[in-house]
């Protein structure tokens, strides 16, 4: 794959969508292609099991259904958008990915990180994100942000055990592979942040020439 592959993560409301746009503005600016997508969704398909995975339902949805409906998307996803656009050679900003199969469904739902694993590997082969931001502030914080923006999805109704297991799981990943994790202090002000996204931009530029 000739592109780069960045993903935006962590928990409700940390701002992952307003700083994927921020950065694709700058990127673009500075003469880079770039490919905006998010995930659940970012095809037609994907964004129709979007609605089933985000809209509250009377039926519980058991915990292997969320974690397949993921994959779903994601393969979808893959193949329609993310993989030609890498081999199209473009920066793609993707608005969460696998981590947060491992933060929700691994570390909220408590399925095991193993099957997880096993998914992943069947949906993607070897394609992971080249850089993953993860977008880390208090959980009450970032609830409170989403709060503000009206309706809760079925996610955002869950309770404070479940995103401090979120939250604890991208802080893992990302202690033990640094190489491809940044972790950014989303408490600060947005404009804080994105002072420091602004000093990420030449080594992503670098990198995508690598
Ligand atoms: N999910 C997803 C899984 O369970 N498993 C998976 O594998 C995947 C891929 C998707 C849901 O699906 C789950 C996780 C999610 O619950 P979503 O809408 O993509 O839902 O994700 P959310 O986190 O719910 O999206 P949000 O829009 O709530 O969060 P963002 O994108 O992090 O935040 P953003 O940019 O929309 O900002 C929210 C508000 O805060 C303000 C913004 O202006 C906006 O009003 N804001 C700030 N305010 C002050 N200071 C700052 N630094 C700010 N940054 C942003």
């Amino acid at each position: 794959m000739a592109g780069l592959f960045i993903t935006l993560e962590g928990p409700e409301g940390a701002g992952k969508s307003t700083n994927r746009d921020f950065l694709a503005t700058r990127l673009q600016a500075l003469g880079q292609r770039v490919v905006l997508t998010r995930e659940p969704g970012g095809t037609p398909l994907a964004e129709r099991i979007r609605e089933v995975l985000l809209e509250p339902t009377d039926e519980p949805m058991c915990s292997d259904t969320e974690l397949l409906l993921m994959f779903a998307a994601r393969a979808q996803h893959l193949d329609r958008v993310i993989r030609p656009a890498l081999a199209d050679n473009a920066i793609v900003l993707c608005d969460r990915f696998t981590d947060a199969t491992y933060a929700y469904q691994g570390g909220g739902r408590g399925l095991a990180m193993s099957r997880i694993a096993e998914l992943e590997a069947f949906v993607q082969a070897e394609l992971r994100p080249d850089l993953t931001l993860v977008f880390d502030l208090p959980i009450e914080i970032g609830l409170e942000r989403a709060r503000a923006r009206g309706r809760l999805d079925r996610f955002e109704q869950e309770d404070a055990r479940f995103f401090d297991a979120v939250r604890t799981t991208y802080l893992q990943r990302a202690s033990r592979e640094p190489s491809r994790y940044h972790v950014i202090d989303a408490a600060q002000s947005l404009d804080a942040v994105q002072q420091t996204l602004e000093a990420l931009l030449p080594a992503l530029i670098e990198r995508r020439h690598a």
